[in-house]
Parts: C-alpha cells; sequence; structure tokens
C-alpha cells in the first residue's frame, strides 16, 4: 500500500459519517431474489423487503461485496483463524477451507431502501445491447425521457450543501461556477487503497452530463482534473499517474461528476462504450467549442430499458 493516512484512521472517518436515525433492519429483510452475482467481483445483488409494524413491505436493494484484502491484517488472520478444513492435498498442493474470526471477515453491504423499481432494474443481471446516440437523437429521444424519469439527485445535493457525507470531504472549490467537491465514492470503504474510488461532484446545477459540455466549461473541468489529482496525491498518496479520470456516458445520475479510480484497478463502469477520459474530453473541447453537440456517442442499455424501447419506436436501433 503506498504511503498515506493509517487504514485505521480512515475506517474511523468513514464510521463517523452521519447516517440514518435509526440503522438499516437488516435482520428482518425478507429475500425476494437474487438480481445478479457476480463470482469475479465476489458480490451478490440482492432485492429484499422489509415489513413494517402494520405488515406494510418496502422494496430495498442489498449489495453484499467481500471486500479486498489488507495487507497488514494478513499476519493476523493466519495467526488468528478460527478453523482450518483440509479439503485436497496433491504432491506439493493442497487447499483449504479458513475460517477467520468475526473481527477479520467484514462483508461491505450497501443499502438501497426504499428502492425504486428503477434501481432494482438497474442491478437485474440483464442482456445489453449498443446504441449509437446522435445529437438529433439526444435532442429528440434521450433528452425529453430523461427529463421525465431519471434517479433523484438529492443524494447530489445533500453533499453539495453538506448534509450529507461533510466529514467525508477531501477537497473543496467553494465557486459556485468552477468549483466542485471531492468525496470518496459509495463504492469504497477507504480501507485499501488497491480499488481507491473517489467522486467529484460539481457546484454549478446545470449541467447534466457529457452532452451538455462546451469550451464555457473548461475551467471548471481543468479544476477538477488538476485540483482533484493534487488532493488525491496528498491524501492518499497514490500519484495523478495511478489514476483512471472520467466520465460515464449515459451516466445514472444526471448531475455532471468525474470519476477519479485506481488505475490497477477494474472498477464498474470503465468499459469503452462507457468511460470518457476528462482528459479526452478537454482535449475534444479545446478542438471544437460544440464538439458533444456535433458527435455521436455509443453506450449499452439494458434489454428492458424503456430507454432502449424508445430508441426501437424511433427506428434507431
Ligand atoms: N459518495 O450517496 C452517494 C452515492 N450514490 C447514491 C452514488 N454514488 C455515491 N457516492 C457517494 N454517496 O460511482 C456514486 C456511485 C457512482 C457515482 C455515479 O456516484 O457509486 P454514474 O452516474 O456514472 O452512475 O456515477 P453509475 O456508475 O451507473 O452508478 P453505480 O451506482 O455505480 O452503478 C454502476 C453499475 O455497476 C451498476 O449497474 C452495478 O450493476 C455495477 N456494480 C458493480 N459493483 C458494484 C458495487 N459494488 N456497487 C454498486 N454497483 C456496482
Amino acid at each position: 500500500m503506498a504511503d498515506g493516512p493509517a487504514p485505521k484512521r480512515r475506517r474511523e472517518e468513514a464510521e463517523a459519517a452521519p447516517g440514518p436515525a435509526a440503522p438499516f433492519p437488516l435482520g428482518s429483510v425478507r429475500l425476494r431474489r437474487l438480481l445478479r452475482d457476480s463470482a469475479r467481483e465476489k458480490a451478490a445483488f440482492v432485492h429484499g423487503q422489509v415489513v413494517g409494524p402494520a405488515g406494510e413491505e418496502t422494496d430495498a436493494v442489498l449489495i453484499l461485496e467481500k471486500t479486498p484484502f489488507q495487507e497488514e491484517k494478513i499476519e493476523e488472520l493466519l495467526r488468528t483463524h478460527t478453523r482450518l478444513e483440509l479439503q485436497m492435498r496433491n504432491d506439493i498442493y493442497s487447499t483449504y477451507r479458513l475460517y477467520p474470526p468475526p473481527a477479520l471477515s467484514e462483508i461491505k453491504a450497501t443499502v438501497v431502501y426504499p428502492a425504486t423499481e428503477k434501481h432494482l432494474q438497474k442491478y437485474l443481471r440483464q442482456e445489453v445491447h449498443l446504441i449509437r446516440e446522435t445529437w438529433e437523437d439526444y435532442k429528440n429521444i434521450t433528452l425529453p425521457f430523461i427529463q421525465s424519469q431519471s434517479f433523484s439527485i438529492q443524494w447530489v445535493y445533500n453533499i453539495l450543501e453538506k448534509k450529507a457525507e461533510a466529514d467525508r470531504i477531501v477537497h473543496e472549490n467553494p465557486d459556485p461556477c468552477n468549483g466542485f467537491v471531492l468525496v470518496p465514492d459509495l463504492k469504497w470503504n477507504q480501507n485499501q487503497l488497491e480499488d481507491l474510488y473517489l467522486i467529484a461532484l460539481i457546484h454549478r446545477r446545470d449541467v447534466k452530463s457529457l452532452r451538455d459540455l462546451t469550451a464555457e466549461h473548461l475551467p471548471l473541468l481543468r479544476n477538477i482534473l488538476q485540483e482533484g489529482k493534487e488532493a488525491i496525491t496528498k491524501r492518499f498518496g497514490v500519484p495523478g499517474s495511478q489514476l483512471r479520470i472520467y466520465l460515464h456516458y449515459q451516466p445514472s445520475y444526471y448531475h455532471l461528476h468525474v470519476h477519479f479510480t485506481a488505475l490497477g484497478y477494474d472498477a464498474p463502469g470503465i468499459s469503452a462504450e462507457r468511460a470518457h477520459l476528462l482528459e479526452d474530453v478537454i482535449d475534444n473541447l479545446l478542438l471544437d467549442a460544440q464538439y458533444y453537440q456535433k458527435r455521436a456517442l455509443t453506450f449499452a442499455l439494458r434489454a428492458d430499458e424503456p430507454l432502449l424501447k424508445k430508441f426501437q419506436e424511433a427506428g434507431r436501433v
């Protein structure tokens, strides 16, 4: 692990984050179905229901993930394991089931509660289809669609207004036009740098996505690139040359934000059909102020996404 604050201190910071008054009632969740699981990511995406006092059922999504190993905990794990069962031995090769003590067998649980039907669909395993969206498609199909239905961005406003995650802020440029807030992403537990993931949320509220960007936004984008890299290097000891800095198109949340992930980490959403490197975006806007209002953009949509249906109805797929 590179230099930076001790993982223990970062864990305490994470635990001090403001949360709902009562903890999520995990023990009373009824399992409805497994939306998706991934052996590679060691994660399960679960649809559950919480039963209220009057018997009412409220949907929840639970993402359960085995967390990465922390180098400094490995020796302790070997020393304090509770059981070791031999599975097979052959010559110099053998495999075991090793049972760690509870303190070393943490599972990261991300909860979306109450979850909407759109959340359930988002995490459900589905076939995907590629769309090639022209600027006309954006104006006639995508924009009206995202204006009529998209995920709430209340969580973004909570961060910008310091109503949530205020003690997790890694850096802020408070300028209302060219400023932003840099916070650890929901997906990162901050215990190790291998899966480092932070997100920069812009202060201004009139930029939905890559499609809205023009040369007017260059100072803002340059600030995010420069100050974001510096802040991450200072706090976590990861140099800018080991950061993947990009935007998603389409994003899930239509308030412009930039992802910062460790270069060695295969974060969800870094595929060619979704990630746009911030430095390339800046260069493209320097070449042509209206670059993102001219060119076609490719992205994938899940088979039952209403936006895919809109493209099909318009004869564009
Ligand atoms: N700090 O409250 C928040 C918060 N929320 C609600 C979302 N984010 C938040 N960060 C903080 N506090 O990186 C983060 C998200 C994401 C970014 C939004 O904001 O973690 P985006 O608009 O481009 O949307 O980025 P994206 O990438 O689709 O969002 P998300 O939720 O990460 O989903 C990506 C896909 O990755 C999902 O469809 C899912 O199937 C897959 N996935 C794989 N592993 C995971 C995982 N561990 N957790 C969540 N999704 C995962």
